[in-house]
């Protein structure tokens, strides 16, 4: 699959010196990355075993928990029953609640997450500045305080035109709530669009003690030098994070962005292989194993149901063998049909 990729201009500069810190006895202190895992299981039976840090569900119907680790993300399963996504650390784990935010930490890592309704913060601009500030200042206080990966579900992510676009009022919000607290670096982070019928922004993420290794890829323009078309506000995420311990890769959502343009509009199939160009490019360029395996889990967020079958089958035949939850998720450019995020250890 790589050798089939248009990498572009490789960006060695940057690949050399992620590798350069590939020596094995400078990270021997650091920690270990969570484990990341997608499960037939409940809620309640993740919940009880030891280390678990958080545990998603993404669908509508199921069990519940008011457990602060257990969080419901707003974007459906294609498939039924749904797994579960458990992240699972070593070490005991304590969590809490603090204002709007639910938290969970143990050994070096931090887990926080905010749901707001945006008819309490005058829509989804105020919404997003009132998440990322409450965020910002519960984690600058505390010892993980390294943003490495965040997650964002907006509803009608693409509804209103040009600049009055919900995914760039979104962006707008996110700057303003953040101010400075990214100056070190953005972190990997996805934003997709939910269809859950109240208007909330979910907005979660993994901190850790030590910082990680931003990465970018060498076939797409950095998202945060956009070029003026895609909005006023840049988005801020990195396309990818080598782990403190550079054991894993948190991959950002991932698109058939090339450049900075949409490519294949309107060709799901072709838009799927030019995302895993994308993806195999990035590994390449963070000096990860090249490709994905049973310990690699990606989520697949398809905006058209009528593209499920195809994309599946995509996957099956390109990725056998490759933990996927396929999620019913609008990506953040009207014309982008199909996106990835996950991670790859290694
Ligand atoms: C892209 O490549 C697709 O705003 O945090 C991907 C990942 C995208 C994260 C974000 C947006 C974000 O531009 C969009």
């Amino acid at each position: 699959m790589a050798g089939q990729c248009n990498i572009g201009v490789l960006s060695f500069p940057v690949a050399r010196m992620v590798q350069a810190k590939e020596n094995p006895h400078a990270h021997a202190a650091l920690p270990r990355s969570p484990r990341v895992s997608y499960r037939m299981t409940t809620p309640a039976s993740a919940l009880a075993e030891g280390g678990t840090l958080a545990v998603f569900g993404f669908a509508d119907a199921g069990s519940e928990s008011a457990d602060p680790r257990w969080l419901r993300v707003a974007v459906e399963c294609f498939e039924a029953p749904a797994s579960l996504e458990v992240w699972q650390i070593d070490g005991d784990v304590v969590c809490g609640r603090h204002g709007d935010l639910r938290w969970s930490a143990g050994g070096d890592w931090l887990f926080a997450a905010i749901e707001l309704d945006e008819r309490d913060s005058g829509g989804i601009e105020g919404a997003a500045r009132q998440a990322y500030a409450q965020l910002r200042s519960f984690i600058g206080a505390h010892a993980a305080r390294h943003v490495l990966r965040v997650w964002n579900y907006i509803g009608q992510i693409n509804h209103g035109k040009d600049d009055a676009e919900r995914y760039k009022q979104f962006c707008e919000g996110r700057a303003a709530g953040l101010g400075d607290f990214f100056a070190e670096g953005f972190p990997a982070a996805t934003a997709i669009g939910h269809h859950h019928r109240e208007p909330i922004l979910q907005v979660y993420l993994l901190a850790g003690t030590a910082g990680g290794v931003a990465v970018e890829n060498p076939r797409q323009v950095s998202a945060w030098r956009y070029p003026r078309q895609y909005g006023r506000t840049a988005p801020g995420f990195a396309r990818g994070m080598l782990m403190p311990g550079h054991d894993a890769l948190a991959i950002s959502g991932t698109a058939a962005v090339v450049g900075h343009a949409s490519a294949h509009e309107g060709d799901v199939a072709a838009q799927l292989e030019e995302t895993l160009c994308n993806l195999h490019a990035l590994l390449a360029t963070a000096g990860m194993p090249a490709g994905f395996d049973a310990h690699s889990p990606l989520k697949v967020y398809v905006r058209h149901a009528r593209d499920v079958a195809q994309v599946q089958a995509l996957l099956q035949a390109k990725l056998p063998g490759v933990p996927v939850l396929l999620l019913h998720g609008d990506v953040c450019r009207r014309e982008l049909l199909v996106e990835i995020d996950g991670w790859r250890f290694r």
